[in-house]
């Protein structure tokens, strides 16, 4: 169900690529295994094994895919599409991602991590396995605040700017960059879903251009036998039944933004 891998295995489907799959036990933190962090040190999935070569991150990964396997290409023909695409996963880089755990992990994730690691000090102990310290900050507000913390409040009006943009763009036209499914569509749509499985819907419900858009992602193979074959029905339960619980603060968070 991460939104990281979703996108790869898209590119792998929508490619016909053969492929096989590794699950990585990310709640029982497998990520920060040593055997992992030799693969990634960031400790995160995705991680693509090609023969013998290692590649990290996963807009990368489905840039690397589309540059090796040019069947079916994602990557727009002429350098301004190329440039288009690689800026949208830029601004997913530096905030969008982020801002989506931010909603995911209050929301949902956090009931699940506190039973499990059910004292103090075996919560720290599970931090402390995030290779990065400023992620490791972020996860302990989280869990201490839920979604009275700074990260959440913070997430929530500033995807709703993204959505703006993206709407913006899908007025006029069918796909986010120009008129052919590309990477930039791959690596949004899996955000609209995990938003919509944590019953955000509300953020896109007066932007036509969008649910049509998220409409036509949905109905292509790659989305099919990449994302919607590995949904897991209890984790998308979860994440509705406890987003539904959290949809008056995210009403009051986007009226607040207005
Ligand atoms: N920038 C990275 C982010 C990867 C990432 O954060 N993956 C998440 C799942 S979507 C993960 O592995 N989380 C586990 C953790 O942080 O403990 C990418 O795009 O590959």
């Amino acid at each position: 169900m991460s939104t990281c891998s979703q996108k790869v295995r898209f590119v792998l489907e929508e490619k016909g690529l053969p492929w096989e799959g590794k699950v990585v036990d990310l709640h029982g933190g497998e990520n920060f295994s040593p055997e992992f962090l030799k693969l990634n040190p960031k400790g995160v999935v995705p991680v693509l094994i090609d023969n013998e070569d290692v590649i990290l991150e996963s807009n990368n990964i489905c840039i690397y895919l589309d540059d090796k396997y040019p069947q079916a290409p994602l990557m727009p023909g002429t350098p301004k599409g190329r440039s288009d695409v690689r800026t949208l996963l830029q601004w997913m880089d530096e905030q969008v991602h982020h801002d989506i755990s931010a909603c995911t992990y209050p929301i949902a994730f956090r009931p699940g991590v506190l039973k499990t690691y059910d004292t103090p000090e075996k919560l720290e102990t599970y931090i402390l396995q995030v290779p990065d310290v400023g992620k490791r900050n972020f996860r302990r507000e989280i869990m201490s605040s839920g979604i009275e913390c700074a990260a959440f409040k913070t997430a929530v009006p500033r995807l709703a700017t993204v959505l703006e943009r993206l709407n913006h763009i899908l007025q006029n036209s069918p796909y986010l960059v120009g008129d052919q499914l590309t990477v930039a569509d791959i690596a949004y749509s899996p955000c609209i879903t995990r938003l919509d499985h944590l019953s955000m819907g509300i953020m896109w419900e007066d932007k036509p251009a969008i649910i049509d858009w998220h409409e036509r992602i949905q109905a292509t193979t790659g989305y099919e036998k990449g994302i919607r074959a590995f949904f897991v029905a209890n984790v998308i339960e979860n994440m509705t039944s406890k987003g539904n619980a959290a949809k008056q603060a995210v009403s009051e968070l986007l009226g607040q933004a207005k």
